[in-house]
C-alpha cells in the first residue's frame, strides 16, 4: 500500500474541527514530501466547484459527489486528497468509499464531537440563527447528520488538540501501511 494514493475523508458537523484538523493534516504531509497533496475544504469547494448549490439534500449529494470524484481522480494519480465537508448522508459516503478503493486507499475520519461542543464553538453564528428560525435546514438543528457506522479514525474534539487529532489520523496510516 506504500505507493498507492490514498483520500482522508473527514465528515462530521459544522465545528467539529473538519477544517482545522485537515490544515494541520495538509502541513504534515507538505513536510513528509511522500506524495503530492491537495486539500478539498468544504468552504473552497463550496466558493469553487459548488457556488450555485445550497443545501438540499440533492444540493449536498452533488456537491459531496463533486469532491468524490476530484479525490478519486487525485488518488488514482497516486496522490494524497484530503476532503473535509459535512457529508450527511451514509449512502453517499459509500458511493464515493467504492469509486475511490478501485484507485487506492479510503480513509473516512468520523470527527464525531457532539453537537452542544460544536454549538458552544459557533464561530460563525450558524447555529445561533439556526435556533433562532432563521435560517433552516441546519445539519444537526433540523437536518440530518448520519453518523458513520465503521469509520477508520474516530475523532472526537472535545478534550484533543489538533496535534493530537492528526497523530491519531497519521498512526491508522502508519498502521495500514501506507506511509
Ligand atoms: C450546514 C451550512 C448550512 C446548513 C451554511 N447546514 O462551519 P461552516 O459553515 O464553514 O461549514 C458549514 C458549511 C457546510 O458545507 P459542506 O459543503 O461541508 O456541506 S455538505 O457536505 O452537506 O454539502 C457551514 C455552512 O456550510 N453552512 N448553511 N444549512 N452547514
Amino acid at each position: 500500500r506504500h505507493k498507492q494514493g490514498f483520500t482522508i475523508f473527514l465528515t462530521g458537523l459544522s465545528g467539529a474541527g473538519k477544517s482545522t484538523i485537515a490544515k494541520v493534516l495538509y502541513a504534515r504531509f507538505m513536510e513528509i514530501r511522500s506524495r503530492p497533496v491537495t486539500l478539498l475544504d468544504g468552504d473552497i469547494v463550496r466558493m469553487n466547484l459548488s457556488s450555485e448549490l445550497g443545501f438540499s439534500k440533492e444540493h449536498r449529494d452533488i456537491n459531496v459527489r463533486r469532491i468524490g470524484f476530484v479525490a478519486s481522480e487525485i488518488t488514482k494519480n497516486r496522490g494524497i486528497a484530503i476532503c473535509a465537508p459535512i457529508a450527511p448522508y451514509t449512502s453517499t459516503r459509500r458511493q464515493i468509499r467504492e469509486l475511490i478503493e478501485s484507485y487506492g486507499g479510503f480513509i473516512e475520519v468520523h470527527v464525531g464531537t457532539p453537537l452542544d461542543i460544536c454549538e458552544g464553538r459557533d464561530r460563525k453564528g450558524l447555529y445561533a440563527k439556526a435556533r433562532a428560525g432563521i435560517i433552516k435546514g441546519v445539519t444537526g438543528i433540523d437536518d440530518p447528520y448520519e453518523a458513520p457506522d465503521n469509520p477508520e479514525v474516530f475523532i472526537d474534539t472535545s478534550d484533543m488538540t489538533p496535534d493530537e487529532s492528526v497523530q491519531e489520523i497519521l498512526l491508522f496510516l502508519e498502521r495500514a501501511g501506507y506511509t
